[in-house]
């Protein structure tokens, strides 16, 4: 992120970078995309786990170890976690260095990866609006003398061309600092100032969780096909809906087949890091 786009991000909220995948990188992330769909919708219902966040009951697949939910159907979406366990082939977004440059302005100290959802969003589907505004400190926006503080942001990745029509993502531009509530609507479609991103393959949005978004109506025949890669700060766990605030859930193999580098955007937090944590939650509550 250089100067010019963190003045962007730091007004809007997000970012729409253009090519941030190769197009071989799309090509392979496409297909493992693919089968992982097939596969989670060949094997649901798999075993069903507490809800653990939002009413939502998760599915657990043992072997390849994500989680899903959802089903293909008009009108419905597959979000299928932890796709890290599933397939080798999404190791390059683990510690993919041009996200990582985005990501590093962002967020301040040692960052972890804290949420992974594969999206499949099919045609009638839409993502209902939420955050944006004073929504508490857990996803909170901030700046600091050392620059932009975020709890928490996410990278969508783009497989395919997603136009108007196509279910775009979608935001309400700079409500990441809104004194007020945002004025919700059922639809994402009708809230006031949201806007859908049309982008191409190999795009991605980056964006700060305070941000009020969600998905406009697909309203084409094929389904939308994303990545999300979340981050925060070291000490903050999963917020992945099977998972929320408990440990990144990785199979010994994923482990096993990383890099020290790959594992330590894993690693939760050590004492050390939650003493330094705790000192600038005081300075900030002071402040
Ligand atoms: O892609 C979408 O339709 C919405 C995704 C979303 O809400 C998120 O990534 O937090």
């Amino acid at each position: 992120m250089d100067d010019a786009e963190r003045f962007e991000f730091d007004r809007q909220g997000y970012l729409v970078i253009r090519g941030l995948l190769s197009a071989e990188e799309v090509g392979r992330l496409s297909v493992a995309v693919d089968k992982l769909e097939e596969h989670a919708l060949a094997h649901a219902p798999m075993q069903a786990r507490k809800p653990v966040v939002w009413g939502l009951v998760t599915r657990h697949d043992p072997t390849r170890g994500y989680h899903g939910q959802g089903r293909r159907a008009r009108g419905e979406t597959l979000i299928v976690e932890d796709f890290w366990n599933a397939d080798p082939t999404f190791d390059v977004l683990v510690d993919h260095a041009p996200t990582l440059r985005y990501v590093e302005r962002a967020i301040q100290g040692r960052v972890t990866i804290n949420n992974s959802e594969a999206r499949y969003r099919y045609p009638g589907n839409c993502t209902g609006a939420h955050m944006g505004g004073p929504i508490g400190s857990k996803y909170r926006y901030g700046v600091n003398a050392q620059g932009i503080d975020c709890m928490m942001v996410r990278m969508v990745y783009f497989l395919h061309d997603v136009g108007p029509e196509d279910g775009p993502f979608s935001v309400v531009p700079g409500t990441h600092k809104s004194a007020f509530g945002p004025p919700a609507r059922d639809l994402p479609d009708d809230e006031p100032g949201m806007i859908g991103l049309s982008v191409r393959s190999g795009d991605a949005v980056f964006f700060t969780e305070n941000l009020r978004h969600g998905g406009l109506a697909n309203r084409s025949e094929r389904s939308r096909r994303t990545l999300h890669v979340g981050y925060g700060p070291a000490w903050m766990m999963s917020q992945n809906f099977s998972t929320m605030d408990q440990p990144q859930y990785l199979l010994p193999a994923t482990l096993a087949r990383y890099s020290q580098r790959q594992r330590a955007l894993f690693q939760p937090v050590c004492e050390a890091e939650l003493e330094r944590a705790r000192e600038r939650l005081e300075q900030t509550a002071a402040s």
